[in-house]
């Protein structure tokens, strides 16, 4: 079976963008047209869509990348309806169609367009002087025909200043704005939320504030899709923000759900199953809706606990506080993995009901076993330390309790059980907090894992982690037993269940068989989604754990 590469197609002006969104998962069939991922500039949001029929072998990209035309977006095995197909309809042989590389890119910025070809010009001044009356018209548009105007972002009597966003556009692949051609105030609006529109349609009239009007830039264009040669080379990408980062303003017509942060594939989802997504909170970047976040919605209503009249549980919304208001600040943008990490940890506070059960293992034994290997393990180029026990202990309780190693179902309705044995092992990096996995620890000796934590660690702090070297945790252990502290409550690793926060071990006072002897203790904390495991099963894990550390010769058991 042949296989076909789907890479980024030509996207106009744009460098490199995020990917905001994957829609597919290994495994999964798509048919020609099929979103696969969605891509956000700051200026459009774009779905690429498949090119071809097939069933998703490989996945390239994350959430977080950023790609530029021609990277690699998935590996299909192609359809046996794909063969041949290409020489029927005239298409692009599969294995080119992503990148698109006669695809023409959009023009140049609206004002080189307009200076270049002038005669489509969308802004129509009534009288040459800037404060003369203005139509603002729909601007070339590319490829699509008549489109949806999901928004309306001013009122009559506004003021706009050239280049604020008039109003959102949505095809079935694209969101775009259509910017103001320059300032002044909006004397009238001619269209509404719902209606289609198509290049050269009349938007709204403005009065002009002095501002020579200019021909109206085109909206932010996301150029062909894979497999689809846009036919105009002329249409501008927009200089306008997205319709997400528009100015704080009433919208006119505009419905809350229009305003809503959301791919034209999620809106789709969402309108097939009926579900207003300006309810729905989004948990991607910039708050972006992402098709998990509309099944989690669907799922909550369906529970009871959201949507419903009168109940339902709904989170505010962080108010935009200007710090400066109270002394001098400085803001420094968060890096991607603290706001991947950051948006990971709190989708899994907010979705997993958190319980956390502390315990205290004796190590004083493991520890003078451990010191006794210390020069063997350098001999062998590591360093053996309390971490590689704790991964290997753990997996000894995952074996006896298999519903630690586990992860809910996307639907919540069923247990999916793993045979296999992979550790995460959070690693505290200058750029964040980062999880690289040991895979099937049961199959290696402490040596092995001491080693491979050394060398991922590492390459964490390096940033040589790669994608698949981060994925497919059963069970994380975070250790501050070399930072500090006497104890803490990590948060779980979603979809993982369960998870260790290890402390620094110190020496305590045991009571045993009649007088105090001193102890080494180690204390650490299991968080546990409530969703999966009762609090009789966490106090026997981590009893069990506390008798594996306490005699290590329960691993060979
Ligand atoms: N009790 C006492 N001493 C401990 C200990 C414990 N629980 N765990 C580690 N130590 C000791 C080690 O033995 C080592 O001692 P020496 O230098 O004297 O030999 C020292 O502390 C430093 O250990 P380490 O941190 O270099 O090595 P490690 O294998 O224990 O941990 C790693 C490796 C990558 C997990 C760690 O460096 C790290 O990044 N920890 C932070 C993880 C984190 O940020 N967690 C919080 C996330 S929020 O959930």
């Amino acid at each position: 079976m042949a296989s076909i590469e789907i890479r980024v197609p030509d996207i106009g002006d744009f460098d490199q963008v995020d990917v905001i969104d994957v829609l597919v998962a290994r495994g999964d069939r798509v048919a020609p047209e099929d979103p696969l991922i969605t891509l956000e500039s700051d200026k459009a949001t774009m779905d690429v869509p498949s090119s071809a029929a097939g069933t998703v072998a490989e996945i390239h990209v994350a959430v977080g990348d950023q790609v530029g035309e021609g990277a690699l977006i998935v590996t299909l095995e192609a359809a046996a309806d794909n063969d041949g197909a290409d020489d029927a309809d005239g298409a692009e042989p599969p294995a080119e169609t992503g990148a698109a590389s006669d695809a023409k890119p959009p023009a140049a910025s609206a004002g080189e367009d307009a200076a270049a070809d002038p005669a489509p010009s969308p802004a129509s001044p009534a009288a040459a002087d800037g404060e003369a009356s203005v139509e603002v018209r729909v601007p070339d548009i590319g490829d699509f025909d008549q489109v949806d105007v999901i928004d309306v972002l001013v009122a009559a009597g506004d003021t706009v200043a050239p280049e604020d966003p008039l109003i959102t556009l949505e095809s079935d692949k694209a969101t775009m704005d259509v910017p103001a051609p320059a300032g002044g105030i909006v004397e009238r609006i001619a269209c509404a939320v719902g209606d289609k529109v198509g290049e050269g349609d009349l938007i709204l009239v403005l009065r002009g504030s002095g501002n020579p009007p200019a021909a109206a830039p085109a909206p932010a264009r996301p150029a062909a899709t894979a497999g689809q040669a846009p036919q105009r080379a002329d249409a501008a990408p927009a200089a306008s923000p997205s319709a997400a980062a528009a100015p704080a303003r009433a919208p006119a017509g505009g419905s809350a759900a229009s305003k809503a942060h959301a791919s034209p594939a999620v809106r789709k989802f969402a309108r097939e199953l009926g579900v207003d997504v300006s309810l729905v909170r989004g948990s991607g970047p910039k708050g972006r809706i992402l098709k998990s976040d509309v099944q989690a919605y669907v799922k909550d209503v369906m529970h009871g606990t959201r949507g419903q009249p009168g109940g339902g549980f709904a989170l505010p919304a962080a108010p935009d506080i200007d710090f400066s208001k109270f002394g001098e600040i400085e803001t420094t943008p968060l890096n991607k993995i603290r706001r991947l990490t950051g948006q990971n940890l709190h989708r899994s506070w907010i979705t997993a009901p958190h319980v956390f059960q502390m315990d205290a293992a004796d190590i004083t034994e493991l520890e003078a076993f451990r010191k006794s290997k210390i020069d063997e393990a350098e001999a062998k180029g590591t360093k053996l330390t309390l971490l590689a026990f704790l991964v290997k202990a753990s997996v000894v309780a995952l074996r006896k309790f298999p519903d630690f190693n586990a992860s809910l179902s996307a639907d919540g309705e069923a247990l999916v059980h793993k045979k296999y044995f992979h550790i995460g092992v959070a690693v505290n990096t200058d750029h964040g907090l980062v999880v690289p996995v040991i895979r099937d620890v049961d199959q290696k000796g402490l040596y092995e894992l001491a080693l491979e934590i050394r060398e991922l660690s590492s390459r964490a702090r390096e940033r040589k982690v790669t994608p698949a070297e981060l994925q497919g945790a059963c069970f994380t252990i975070s250790s501050l037993g070399g930072v500090g502290g006497t104890h803490f409550t990590p948060i779980i690793n979603l979809p993982e269940v369960a998870i260790l926060g290890v402390s620094p071990a110190s020496m305590q006072p045991v009571w045993r068989d009649g007088e105090f002897v001193a102890r080494l203790m180690l204390p650490f904390t299991l968080s546990y989604d409530h969703r999966v495991i009762d609090g009789v099963a966490a106090a026997q894990f981590t009893r069990f754990l506390t008798t594996v550390l306490g005699d290590i010769r329960h691993i060979l058991l």
